[in-house]
């Protein structure tokens, strides 16, 4: 039987590079939708249609449409953003969303609840400060990620120019893009091409990650091509690449499972594009078009085996990758408080819980950080906000004479939880799930304030409130908190239940396990206090928690990344 193409396949192929008719939908007064195939082009430009889901029985009942709004997400290589920038980018949050902004896991903004009249003017603003979100989302290459802090050294700036630079070469070329949302003139006759992705594009999304050891915060074996930064006398060698990764799975199907990636070897820094692009043109080719379950890179190379992927990638570049180098992850978190560069300045890594930036009673996140931009704008002042990939903020590149103004204006506005916060709470990632996650199963964002204070209780009474123990909370298995990752994940299966997954380690070079099935929150205290008990009796000095449960044997091995290429 000859496998059929996904529908999907069909609507990038018919959508002329991506336009459909998502410009006359925008202009059709009668709905907050736009047409269903166009919400699957959508995503290529960086937005996703959503509808509020604390409404939808109410409207249902009313007999009225879901309570439509869009979520724009912006391509932010590295997630760096200037005062400029973050000043436009609050604006856009109160004048055309839902007055929030939202880091997300992979160190970029997303705006949510952005209605449909408010959609183009919003992406123009973005565009108007000088940032894009062609191909945030989409069968495409993602937001390339790249370790936080960047600017500590001069080899940091040099992984970081790379992900910049993958970003903007790994693009769409089709101009839909401009001509949708910045009125640019179709070139009467002109023939497009994507001399990359060609009509439709990838059979999948693809993510490119940066690390640079010792921090593994972009969670590089998560991606389906992580690059390891090789740092030989302070300057950049090349990278150790890695290919494969990846999160999503779906309840009760063997045939989909979190993977890491596979080191396979070694490129310097004038062959990484190439690379990618081969990486990416073997997985064009080979991908699965038929079943976007199955469509992501970790299965292509599954099913085909790893040799035979990269003897083709290597066929394709003309040339074999050089062997791995060695190479010393110590942890996947961000180092929070004030850190100094090589060059004298100084770096503050703020806790963001879950990443959003919100006015809430007591904690104006908001306009704490709108006023440290407004100092720094348009001033000669070298400042800058970076994001990291587990949704927190950096205030990077400030002079010693900055500092305590910075500091003062941080504790003003409750942006100094970092100081006295336990270590669970530090190191916890959620997913945004409910109200705007179409795919949510359960709570996530929203449950994680509730969840800590129940662990953070729990934790208390073993001594262990100090402990940095990696927490991540996900609606769905989908897995966008990197939740396989977590020494402890809670997986949300339906309303208030989840899979209790432990025992990853604090550096993202092992998954965790299914410890315990669809439990409540009652289940999973009933569960994790003997597993706290015993950490906190039987500990090694400096033991992490998910290093501890697999040594006393509380669990079976799972997969990680093997000794010998781990230094
Ligand atoms: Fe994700 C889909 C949010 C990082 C795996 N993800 C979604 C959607 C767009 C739901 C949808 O398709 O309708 C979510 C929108 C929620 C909302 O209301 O905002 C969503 N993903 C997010 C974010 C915002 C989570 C967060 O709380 O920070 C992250 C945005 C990243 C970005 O800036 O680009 C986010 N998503 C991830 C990650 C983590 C990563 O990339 O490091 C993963 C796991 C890694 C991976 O891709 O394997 C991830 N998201 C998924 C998947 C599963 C893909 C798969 O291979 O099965 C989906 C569902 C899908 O693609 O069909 C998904
Ligand atoms: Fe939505 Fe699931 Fe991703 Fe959470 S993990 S944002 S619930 S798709």
């Amino acid at each position: 039987m000859v496998a059929q193409l996904s529908a999907f396949e069909r609507v990038k192929a018919d959508s002329r590079f991506l336009r459909g008719t998502i410009a006359e939908g925008l202009l059709d007064p009668v709905t907050g939708a736009i047409a269903d195939d166009d919400t699957k082009l959508l995503k290529f430009h960086g937005t996703y249609q959503q509808d509020d889901r604390d409404l939808r029985d109410e409207r249902r009942r009313q007999k009225l449409e879901p309570a439509y709004a869009f979520m724009i997400r912006a391509r932010l290589p590295g997630g760096v953003v200037t005062p400029t920038q973050w000043l436009a980018f609050d604006a856009i949050a109160r004048e055309h969303a839902n007055g929030t902004l939202r880091i997300t896991s992979r160190q970029t903004f997303q705006w949510h609840g952005v209605i449909k009249r408010e959609l183009k003017p919003g992406i123009a603003a973005i565009n108007r400060a000088l940032v894009d979100t062609i191909a945030a989302c989409g069968d495409v290459n993602r937001n390339v990620v790249c370790s936080a802090n960047p600017v500590e050294s001069s080899a940091h700036a040099a992984a970081y120019a790379c992900a910049v630079r993958l970003s903007e070469h790994l693009k769409p070329a089709t101009r839909a893009y401009y001509e949708i949302w910045l009125d640019e003139e179709k070139i009467a006759g002109s023939d497009e091409v994507e001399p990359l992705y060609g009509p439709t594009y990838l059979p999948r999304k693809f993510k490119i990650g940066l690390a640079v050891p010792p921090t593994n915060d972009v969670d590089v074996f998560a991606q389906d091509l992580g690059l390891i930064a090789i740092i030989e006398h302070g300057e950049l060698a090349g990278f150790n690449v890695a290919i494969g990764g990846g999160m999503g799975a779906t309840h009760g199907d063997a045939t989909t499972y979190p993977r890491l990636g596979d080191v396979i070897g070694f490129v310097a820094p004038e062959h990484l594009l190439a690379v990618a692009e081969n990486v990416i043109a073997v997985q064009r080719d080979w991908g699965d078009r038929n079943e976007r379950k199955h469509a992501r890179l970790k299965y292509t190379i599954d099913h085909r085996g790893l040799d035979v992927f990269v003897a083709e990638l290597q066929a394709r570049l003309g040339f074999v990758l050089a062997p791995a180098r060695a190479f010393h992850f110590d942890h996947n978190g961000d180092r929070y408080g004030w850190i100094q560069g090589d060059d004298r300045r100084w770096h503050l890594t703020l806790h963001i819980e879950a990443g959003r930036l919100a006015d809430r009673p007591g904690r104006a996140l908001l306009s704490g950080l709108r006023e440290i931009a407004k100092v720094h704008d348009g001033t000669a002042s070298a400042v800058q906000f970076r994001l990291t990939c587990n949704q927190n903020l950096i205030i990077a590149n400030v002079a010693a004479a900055e500092r305590a103004h910075i500091d003062s204006l941080v504790a003003q506005h409750g942006l100094d939880g970092y100081r006295d916060q336990s270590g669970i709470r530090k190191h916890a990632l959620a997913c945004v799930a409910l109200p705007t996650c179409g795919l949510a199963m359960a709570e996530a964002e929203r449950y994680l304030p509730d969840l800590l204070l129940k662990l953070e209780s729990l934790l208390a009474g073993h001594g262990l409130l100090d402990a940095p123990i990696l927490l991540r909370l996900s609606g769905c298995p989908n897995g966008c908190s990197r939740p396989y990752l977590g020494e402890v994940a809670l997986v949300g299966k339906a309303p208030g239940r989840y899979n209790l997954m432990l025992g990853a380690d604090f550096r993202g070079q092992r998954l965790n396990r299914l410890y315990r099935e669809n439990i409540d929150e009652a289940g999973i205290l009933a569960s994790l206090d003997p597993v706290f008990a015993r950490y906190a009796a039987e500990r090694a000095d400096g033991e992490g928690f998910g290093d501890f449960l697999l040594r006393v044997g509380a669990l079976a091995a799972p997969q990680s990344i093997p000794a010998e290429v781990i230094a």
